[in-house]
């Protein structure tokens, strides 16, 4: 017997495609960020991070080394380190060489391939390690390995990937952090700070146009993987610095009046018009500081640069009296 009215969803439906369709028929069109990183997005921002103009990954790194005595003071014999995304190792091995025997290395990435990777070369390099990755989205709910409750516990978000999050996810997903890692919890979290944008705008828009690449590539991504005809020629990087929102945003601008077809869906753009694929929050350490708080973490300590381009804090997770 046929069910009447039952609902079908349609084969092509994906997480990708939905985000597409709803961001690109607003009025102002946009694309969330994370689909900036497929696996050619993945390496463009791998070569962003060395680029001359590109000052977060290096500053970063550098406070890293100068600090690492410190912050392993701060931990106790035995941890286990979360990272929330995999990246580039160095940062992770300079935070390993900081702790004291540290056990466990839980990296957490929604790209598996990548994740997988990156925790073999760990699990090399550190044979006393118990390396336990974690293929998923740090910004969902994330199942942590319950043996890493008998360790000291370190979370450890750098790069900061934070600024990339408006200020509802950060406080879920520090709040989701708190929960998961546990009472006792501490949190190491790297983030960029306001500063000239005749430094931010350059390290968003680098004369080898690799962060111009990076952004076209959502546009060559979105015609393979959904049938689109984006012309990419027609569209140009562009790199805003937006002193209200205390942000740098990337845009796609059509450089003509033109018509985008995906599936049965017509996408018109006027000349100037943009897609905004990306936002990269520069904050004060004031402002950090109190949204750690509100979601349950004070500060130990803070870290910077002499001249206070990027910070790290260490957080400690505010425990309610048992
Ligand atoms: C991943 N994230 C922290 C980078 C940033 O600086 O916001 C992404 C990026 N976009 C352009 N350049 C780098």
């Amino acid at each position: 017997m046929m069910i009447a009215n039952r609902f079908i969803p349609p084969a092509t439906t994906s997480p990708f495609r939905d985000d597409v369709l709803d961001g690109l028929t607003r009025k102002s069109k946009t694309l969330p960020s994370r689909w900036l990183y497929d696996e050619r997005g993945s390496e463009l921002f791998e070569a962003i991070t060395s680029l001359p103009e590109y000052y977060p990954t290096r500053i970063e790194t550098d406070i890293l080394r100068d600090s690492a005595a410190d912050i392993g003071g701060l931990i106790e014999r035995g941890a286990a380190l979360v990272e929330y995304g995999a990246g580039a190792s160095t940062k992770t091995r300079i935070i390993l060489d900081a702790l004291k025997s540290p056990r466990y290395y839980v990296p957490i990435d929604i790209s598996g391939e990548f994740l997988l990777t990156a925790a073999r070369r760990i699990e090399a390099a550190y044979p006393a390690l118990h390396v336990a990755p974690r293929v998923a989205d740090f910004l969902g709910t994330v199942a942590l390995p319950q043996s890493i409750q008998g360790a000291p516990r370190l979370g450890f978000f750098p790069g900061s990937t934070i600024g990339n999050l408006t200020d509802l996810e950060i406080h879920s997903f520090l709040a989701r952090c708190k929960a998961s890692l546990g009472t006792g919890a501490r949190f190491l979290l790297g983030y960029d700070l306001r500063k000239s944008p005749d430094i931010l705008i350059p390290a968003y828009d680098d004369a080898q146009g690799v962060t111009a690449a990076f952004n076209l590539n959502i546009l060559a991504r979105i015609n393979r993987e959904l049938g689109a005809d984006f012309d990419l020629s027609q569209f140009k990087h562009l790199a805003v610095w937006n002193e209200a929102q205390s942000r740098v945003e990337m845009h796609l601008e059509s450089l003509t009046q033109q018509t985008v077809t995906l599936g049965a869906v017509q996408i018109r753009f006027v000349a100037g018009e943009t897609i905004h694929t990306e936002n990269s929050r520069k904050f004060c350490q004031d402002a950090m500081r109190r949204m750690c708080s509100a979601a349950g973490w004070s500060t130990l300590r803070e870290y910077s640069d002499a001249d206070n381009q990027f910070a790290v804090v260490m957080l400690k997770s505010d425990d309610l009296p048992s």
